[in-house]
C-alpha cells in the first residue's frame, strides 16, 4: 500500500492490488475516495459524478425503521447441547438426540427506550432465541419476567403508547415514571403482577448474563402420534441471578450507558461464555383443570413447587456478532416460527403475537425476503415455490413454480406427511365471541405471592421503586390509585409507598375476585438464587503510584484464578509505578472508571501518599457509592484517610477487609457473597 499526499493535504491510501481495489457498489474501481467530481479545482460539482452519488445514496439509505418496541438489542451467538431428550413428550428434532448441538441466535434488549437509549432502564429485557434446528427455525420470543402486562394482544399498542414518550412532548425517554403509564397501569388491575415484577430488582439486572428468561405463554409439546402436553420453557443463568440497586442504575447510565452491550462483549471474548439451563414444566390437562388460574392466562406462572422445571440442556453464548446492523438489527423473529414437535396454545396473547411479528418485519426489513438474509435462513435444506418481492435472492429453480405439477423429478418440492409440520389434535372450536374468561379475573393473588416471595432488602427496593416512579406522577389521584391496588397485594407495601408519597392512603382497589393467600416460593427472588462465586464478574483495582507490587499482582492472580475480571484504574490511564519498579498499565482513570461500573473495589494506596488521594473527589466518590451500594471494598492502610474524609471512620463494617500483602486470595473469596445490605 502507498500513501500520498494530494493538493489539499489529504490522505490518499492506495494500492495495486486488485483484491484490495475500492469499488463502487456496481464493482467499478475506485481512482479517488477523497474528492468529487468538480468543473475545475473551484468550480461546481458536476451531476455526472456517479462514484459520488452511489456513495452518498447508499448512505442516504443506512437506516431502517427501528423496532417499535424493543429497539435497543444485543445480539449473541453461540449453541444450544440437549442433555435429557424428551421423544416420549416431543418429537422435535432438535429434543431427540443427547448431546446434539444446534446453533443458536440470541437478541437481548430493553422494551420501552430507543435504539439509542441507555442500557440500565428499569424496563422489561427482552430474551429472543433463535434455534436452527434440522427441521426449521425455532423461535423462542421471550422475556426476563415470566408473565406479562396485559392477557389479550388487543390492548398492547395502548400499553406500549403509555410507556414510551407522551406525543406531545415527546419525553420522557425509556422510562415508566412519568403520569401516562401509571394512568393505564391503575386502569388496568391485570398489569399488577408484571408491574410487581418491574418494580423489584428485575428491572435493573446487573447483566444479561445474570437474568433468567421465560417464554412466558404456555405453549405444546407434541410426540409423533399427535399428543401433546402442556409446557412452559425457562432459561436458568448458571451465573446466577443479580441486579444492581436503582442509584447505582442512575449513575451507570451516566458513567457508561452500554453498560449491558460491553459486559457481554467482554464475557464473550475475554474467556466467560455466559450459559443458560434450558428447563421446562411440562403439565397435562387435568392439572390445568386443577390450577388456580387459567393456564392460557399469561398474566399468571406456575409456581415451580407445584410443576418442578426439568432441565433439558443448556445454551452457550460464546461469539459476538461479526456485524452489528447485518445481525443484530436485521434479525427478525416471529413468534410464529416454530417447528413440528411445538404447537401454540389459545392463549390470545400468542395469538396476537403471531399476526404482528410477521406483519413488523414486513414493514422494518422491507419485503417479505428477510428469510434471504444469512441470520434469519434456515440452515436446514428449504425449497418451496414463494417468488419475488424486493431483494429476492433464492428464486425457485426450473421450469415448476406451482403444485401439484406433472414434471415429475424436475417438478420441484413435494409435501412430506411423515415430517411435515402438523397441528396438534385440538378439541372443537367455539363460536366466535369477544369475552375475557371468567378464569382470568384473580389479578392480585399471584402479585401477593410474588411479594412476600422476597427477601426484607427485596422488599424494600420494590417500595423504593414504586415510590421513585410515583413521585414522577404529576397527578395525585393516578399516584392514590396505583396505591389502592397495592393494598390488594400487601398493606404493609401500600403504607410504606403512601407514607413516602405524603399520600393520605386511598380505598382498597375492588377486586373482580378477592385475592387469596399462596405459599411463598423461593424461585421468585433474586437474592435467594444468586452466585455463589466471583467468576464473569469485575474487580475494579483502584491502584496509585507507589502501590505494593506484591499484593497488586495477587489480587490479579487471585481474580483471574477464580474466572473474574479485574480492571486497573491508575490516576492516569499511562498506568501507575508499583513499589517493586512495575509499570501496571491503567484500563481507566480515576476520573472514568466510578466503582459503579465494579462489583468489589480494592483500594491499593501506599502509605506515604494517602491524605493527597483521600482528597481527590472521583476516588471518594467511588468509596461513598460502593460503601452506599453494600459492594464488598479491599482497602490498604494508605487508603484509610480516604474512609476518614467520607467519614466512615470504622471501615471494618460487614464486607470492607483490610488488605495486608498476603490477603488477595481472602479478599476474593470474601467477593463472593452479591451485595452486604446489613451495613
Ligand atoms: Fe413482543 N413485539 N409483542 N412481546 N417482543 C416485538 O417485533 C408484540 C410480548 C418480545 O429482539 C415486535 O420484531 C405484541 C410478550 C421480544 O428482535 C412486535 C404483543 C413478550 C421482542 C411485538 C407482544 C414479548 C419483541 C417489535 C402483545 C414476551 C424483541 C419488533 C401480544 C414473551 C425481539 C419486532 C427482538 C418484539 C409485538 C408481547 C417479547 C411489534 C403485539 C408477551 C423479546 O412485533
Amino acid at each position: 500500500m502507498k500513501t500520498t499526499k494530494g493538493a489539499g493535504g489529504e490522505t490518499h491510501q492506495q494500492t495495486t492490488d486488485r483484491d484490495r481495489t475500492m469499488t463502487s457498489a456496481q464493482g467499478v474501481p475506485m481512482s479517488d475516495d477523497q474528492n468529487s467530481l468538480r468543473a475545475g479545482a473551484r468550480g461546481p460539482g458536476l451531476l455526472e459524478d456517479q462514484m459520488m452519488r452511489d456513495k452518498i445514496f447508499h448512505f442516504d439509505h443506512e437506516r431502517i425503521p427501528e423496532r417499535v418496541v424493543h429497539a435497543r438489542g444485543f445480539g449473541a451467538k453461540g449453541y444450544f447441547e440437549l442433555t435429557d431428550p424428551i421423544p416420549d413428550l416431543s418429537c422435535a428434532d432438535i429434543f431427540q438426540r443427547k448431546g446434539e448441538k444446534t446453533d443458536v441466535f440470541v437478541r437481548f434488549s430493553t422494551v420501552a427506550g430507543n435504539k439509542g437509549s441507555f442500557d440500565l432502564a428499569r424496563d422489561t429485557r427482552g430474551f429472543a432465541v433463535k434455534f436452527y434446528t434440522k427441521e426449521g427455525n425455532w423461535d423462542l420470543v421471550g422475556n426476563n419476567i415470566p408473565v406479562f402486562f396485559i392477557q389479550d394482544a388487543i390492548k398492547f399498542p395502548d400499553l406500549i403508547h403509555s410507556v414510551k414518550p407522551a406525543p406531545d412532548r415527546g419525553f420522557p425517554q425509556a422510562q415508566s415514571a412519568h403520569d401516562n403509564f401509571w394512568d393505564f397501569i391503575s386502569l388496568m388491575p391485570e398489569s399488577m403482577h408484571h408491574t410487581m415484577w418491574a418494580m423489584s430488582d428485575r428491572g435493573i439486572p446487573r447483566s444479561f448474563r445474570t437474568m433468567e428468561g421465560f417464554g412466558v405463554h404456555t405453549f405444546r409439546l407434541v410426540d409423533a402420534e399427535g399428543n401433546w402436553s402442556f409446557v412452559k420453557f425457562h432459561w436458568k443463568p448458571r451465573q446466577g441471578l443479580q441486579s444492581v440497586v436503582w442509584n447505582e442504575a442512575l449513575k451507570i447510565n451516566g458513567a457508561d450507558p452500554d453498560y449491558h452491550r460491553r459486559d457481554m462483549w467482554r464475557a464473550m471474548t475475554e474467556g466467560q461464555p455466559p450459559i443458560w439451563d434450558l428447563g421446562i414444566q411440562v403439565f397435562d390437562q387435568d392439572f390445568a383443570d386443577r390450577f388456580d388460574f387459567d393456564v392460557l392466562d399469561a398474566t399468571k406462572i406456575i409456581p415451580e413447587e407445584e410443576v418442578p422445571v426439568r432441565i433439558i440442556g443448556h445454551m452457550v453464548l460464546d461469539t459476538p456478532v461479526d456485524n452489528f446492523f447485518q445481525e443484530t438489527e436485521q434479525v427478525a423473529f416471529c413468534t410464529q416460527n416454530i417447528v413440528r414437535g411445538l404447537d401454540f396454545t389459545e392463549d390470545p396473547l400468542l395469538q396476537g403475537r403471531n399476526f404482528s411479528y410477521l406483519d413488523t418485519q414486513t414493514k422494518r426489513l422491507g419485503g417479505p425476503n428477510f428469510t434471504h438474509i444469512p441470520v434469519n435462513a434456515p440452515r436446514c435444506p428449504m425449497h418451496h415455490f414463494q417468488q419475488d418481492g424486493h431483494m429476492a435472492m433464492h428464486n425457485p429453480s426450473g421450469r415448476a413454480n406451482y403444485e401439484p405439477n406433472s414434471w415429475g423429478e424436475d417438478g420441484g418440492p413435494r409435501e412430506n406427511p411423515e415430517i411435515g409440520y402438523r397441528s396438534a389434535r385440538k378439541d372443537g372450536t367455539e363460536a366466535p365471541v369477544r369475552l375475557r374468561a371468567e378464569s382470568f379475573a384473580d389479578h392480585y393473588s399471584q402479585p401477593r405471592q410474588f411479594y412476600i416471595s422476597q427477601t426484607e432488602v427485596e422488599q424494600m427496593h420494590i417500595a423504593d421503586a414504586f415510590t421513585f416512579e410515583l413521585s414522577k406522577c404529576e397527578r395525585e389521584d393516578i399516584r392514590a390509585r396505583v396505591v389502592s391496588h397495592l393494598r390488594n397485594i400487601d398493606e404493609g407495601l401500600a403504607e410504606t409507598v403512601a407514607g413516602n408519597l405524603g399520600l393520605e392512603m386511598p380505598e382498597a382497589a375492588e377486586p373482580t375476585v378477592a385475592p387469596r393467600d399462596l405459599k411463598p416460593s423461593d424461585p421468585l427472588s433474586i437474592f435467594k438464587n444468586g452466585p455463589d462465586s466471583f467468576a464473569g464478574r469485575v474487580l475494579g483495582l483502584y491502584v496509585a503510584d507507589g502501590a505494593d507490587q506484591g499484593l497488586v499482582e495477587a489480587l490479579q492472580d487471585a481474580g483471574e484464578a477464580e474466572g473474574a475480571f479485574v480492571t486497573v484504574i491508575a490516576e492516569k490511564v499511562g498506568g501507575a509505578t508499583l513499589s517493586g519498579g512495575r509499570e501496571l498499565a491503567g484500563q481507566e482513570t480515576f476520573a472514568g472508571g466510578p466503582s459503579i461500573l465494579y462489583d468489589a473495589v480494592a483500594f491499593v494506596f501506599p502509605e506515604d501518599d494517602g491524605d493527597r488521594l483521600a482528597g481527590l473527589k472521583p476516588l471518594a466518590d467511588a468509596l461513598s457509592d460502593a460503601w452506599a451500594h453494600g459492594k464488598v471494598i479491599g482497602y490498604t492502610a494508605g487508603a484509610k484517610p480516604l474512609f476518614d474524609g467520607v467519614g466512615l471512620a470504622e471501615p471494618d463494617g460487614p464486607g470492607a477487609v483490610a488488605l495486608g500483602s498476603t490477603d488477595a486470595q481472602g479478599f476474593i473469596t470474601e467477593c463472593r457473597a452479591l451485595r452486604h445490605w446489613n451495613r
